[in-house]
């Protein structure tokens, strides 16, 4: 008996479950959440389920509510979710049993029973595991929402963090009858703006000795008509350069600081130089909001120093 047999207890206990996730949820929060409501939905038709959070994800269309009095009596599932205030939706904490699920690195045990793994490439990769242990059904459509989280975390199994079980938990997956390369299209075929922007952004990369930047401002997004968040994340762009060993995007937000997503290769880490700046992450992928340009410059350093230790 694996000890993910208490999630099913918990589940079979409840008639009402809300589904949490991170704020500015991506595919691995989004997929998680989805996947878990459809695959409850499909075996247990009766319960009440909600997946909760702002709608900011533009893939999937999140629009439970849920009243605060449903909250109160439900079991409460965060997926992909560090820290208690990085939930999307606080109302989690009035829950009656809570249950994390995530894979990222955290001291903060937040909820009732907490489940992490730190090596899974997503945390939809752990959520199959963790679902395919039930010996219950797994639908078509729900695989096609845990597929696209572990595609997206792991930018269609090219980051460091890809292991044997990410391909496994993928076949697991895959076997449902998901159409693949539609999902891959779906998730990583660009508009015409975004590819523009990320001819740009490429141009504007200051590279010295591993490390490759770019610093953005309002001006160098705004024109290619897509926001600071949408123009941060395409620093999928900088990565399979080999001279690159850890590459950083910074841009401007509204408030007129800046927020840095920072990556490496595998053998460098970014994610102690995030938290040393109120940031957080992976050890291949983390982040940093509220910078500004000397903050900057503090975090280049103390990333060629890491390159320095380890080249
Ligand atoms: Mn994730």
């Amino acid at each position: 008996m694996s000890d993910f047999n208490l999630i099913l207890e918990k589940i079979e206990e409840y008639s009402t479950i809300t589904i949490f996730r991170h704020v500015r949820a991506d595919g691995d929060a989004a997929g998680s959440q989805l996947g878990l409501k459809e695959w409850l939905k499909d075996n247990y038709p009766t319960k009440k389920v909600y997946a909760l959070g702002e709608d900011v994800y533009d893939r999937y269309p999140i629009v439970d509510q849920a009243t605060d009095e449903e909250i109160n009596s439900s079991l409460a599932i965060i997926l992909d979710t560090s820290s208690k205030d990085r939930v999307d939706d606080q109302r989690f904490e009035m829950a009656k049993e809570t249950i994390k699920i995530d894979h990222h690195p955290s001291d903060d045990d937040f909820a009732d029973h907490n489940f992490v793994k730190e090596s899974a490439a997503a945390t939809c990769e752990y959520l199959t595991f963790i679902l395919d242990s039930f010996d219950k059904n797994i639908s078509t459509q729900a695989a096609r929402y845990l597929y696209s989280g572990i595609l997206t975390d792991s930018l269609n199994f090219t980051t460091a963090s890809v292991t044997a079980d990410t391909i496994k938990a993928a076949y697991l997956l895959a076997k449902t009858g998901i159409p693949i390369y539609e999902i891959v299209e779906k998730l990583f075929d660009k508009d015409a703006n975004i590819f523009d922007f990320c001819t740009y952004m490429r141009s504007k990369v200051t590279y010295d000795n591993g490390l490759a930047y770019v610093i953005l401002d309002d001006d160098d997004y705004k024109r290619f008509n897509i926001d600071d968040s949408r123009a941060r994340f395409q620093i999928a762009e900088l990565s399979g350069v080999k001279n690159y060993k850890i590459w950083c995007v910074f841009t401007k937000n509204k408030d007129g600081y800046y927020d840095g997503s920072l990556r490496s290769k595998k053998g460098y880490t970014v994610n102690e130089t995030a938290a040393k700046y109120g940031g957080g992450g992976h050890a291949n992928a983390s982040g940093v909001k509220g910078l500004d340009l000397e903050a900057i410059d503090d975090i280049l350093n103390d990333l060629r120093k890491e390159i320095n230790e380890h080249m």
